[in-house]
């Protein structure tokens, strides 16, 4: 698919140090190692509606690990998925009596359209699932030879399972116990009652075509893809195995994410699929989880449609710590419009205080876990240190500019 306009990144003088992130698999705050070229994967939208600011948040939290790697010198090679056919899109599409494919290419035009006014950049490799039907049928083809993957047994429908078993670190990605994954998988899209399954947990890999369903003819025979093998085959081949981050809510840290890594492993005998895996909390309403099926939604594209500043929006989402489940307040937005405005005074002078340590700062608290928390308020103490005392670095407008744009992607 085609991705969104990418805007263009300053490059500043010197670098901060290297990116610590926490990782789920680990349970810990690890430093990341990425070699010339940084490989990120990010699971992208299930299009059947539009960009809310939980998704939003998400990828700004990534946008974040993008601008950091960028900035100490690295490549990145980012690569985001568009889950363009699947139940939730199909259900919506025969509940408006809308064209499913239809359906999906609006939702994912208005997401770019959402993405690029927020100054997300965009991944070097934007794959729908429709077009990687081929590559998807390829690794399920080689999961069935190697026995990793069944035919359950069912005249009508004998779809294709992963037997999560066959792949030795299992479980290790969650790190949580059977009782949590067997709740986790019933209530995430998986089938625990489907009779003829080798375990409860096992994961669909390929859906028989059904009446009324969308299918592809495949060795396989005529059907969809899962969700969990799509993003194992459009990850691994494109970044290989033991990149360094995957990305995605909490709500994906079981059971997605621990299959497309035994996905992985089964096929590849390699382990583990991603060095890291970074997940951001949930954005809510009112004290529940923003979800499409809770119908609790603020879209961004509402917000833009209201002409707010798309900058006080990446801020307002910004001043919570990624990893903390938070609830969206309007009251957020008036903050953040006051802050913008502060920080626009404070460059708009011709002289400021020292940049190099409040740049420094900034640096240093991306690197930690991306607080930025830390890090705006490191910008907001230049600012008034600006506007009240008047510095005489002559210098620090533009650098703090430059910076802001280039770490946090706030274009004042
Ligand atoms: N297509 C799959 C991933 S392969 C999917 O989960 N799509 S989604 O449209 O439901 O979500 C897109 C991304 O936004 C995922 O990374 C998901 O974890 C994240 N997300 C969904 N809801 C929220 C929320 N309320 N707060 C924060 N992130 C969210
Ligand atoms: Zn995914």
């Amino acid at each position: 698919m085609q991705p969104w306009t990418s805007t263009p990144v300053p490059r500043l003088s010197g670098h901060g140090r290297p990116l610590r992130l926490y990782d789920t698999a680990a349970g810990a705050v690890r430093p990341t190692a990425p070699g010339r070229t940084a490989r990120m994967y990010v699971c992208g939208i299930t299009p059947y509606d539009a960009t809310h600011l939980g998704h939003a948040a998400t990828y700004l939290a990534f946008d974040l690990v993008n601008r950091y790697w960028r900035d100490a010198g690295h490549d990145v090679h980012y690569v985001q998925n568009v889950t363009d056919v699947d139940d939730p899109l199909l259900e919506r599409a025969r509940r408006d009596q809308d064209d499913w494919i239809v359906l999906g290419m609006r939702e994912t035009a208005l997401f770019r359209e959402d993405m690029e006014s927020l100054r997300i950049l965009p991944p070097r490799d934007f794959v729908g699932a429709v077009e990687a039907i081929g590559e998807i049928v390829e690794v399920i083809a080689k999961l069935l030879a190697c026995g990793a993957a069944y035919r359950v047994e069912d005249a009508e429908h004998p779809d294709l399972y992963f037997d999560h078993q066959a792949a030795a670190h299992f479980g290790s990605e969650s790190g949580y116990d059977a009782e949590t994954m067997a709740r986790l998988s019933a209530e995430r899209g998986g089938d625990p009652e489907r009779p003829g399954k080798r375990h409860p947990l096992d994961a669909l890999m390929w859906r028989t075509a059904r009446e009324g369903e969308p299918s592809w003819d495949s060795e396989l025979g005529p059907g969809r893809p899962g969700w969990h093998v799509e993003c194992c085959a459009i990850g691994l081949n494109r970044l290989g195995t033991g990149f360094d981050v995957q990305g995605g809510g909490s709500d994906l840290i079981f059971p997605h994410h621990e299959f497309s890594a035994a996905h992985s492993e089964a096929l590849t005998g390699e382990y583990p699929m991603a060095r890291h895996y970074v997940h951001t909390g949930m954005i809510g309403l009112n004290g529940e989880k923003m979800s499409k099926s809770k119908g609790n939604l603020v879209f961004v594209s509402r917000l833009r449609a209201d002409q707010v500043d798309p900058m006080a929006l990446r801020l307002a989402l910004l001043s919570g710590h990624y990893r903390t489940d938070r609830s969206w307040a309007p009251e957020m937005l008036d903050d953040a419009v006051i802050r913008l405005d502060l920080w626009r005074q404070a460059v708009a002078l011709p002289a400021g205080a020292p940049a190099q340590d409040a740049v420094h700062q900034l640096r240093a608290h991306l690197a930690d876990d991306l607080d930025t928390p830390g890090a705006l308020a490191a910008v907001d103490a230049w600012a008034t240190e600006t506007l009240t005392q008047r510095g005489s670095d002559v210098d620090a407008p533009a650098a703090l500019t430059a910076a802001l744009d280039a770490l946090l992607g706030i274009a004042l």
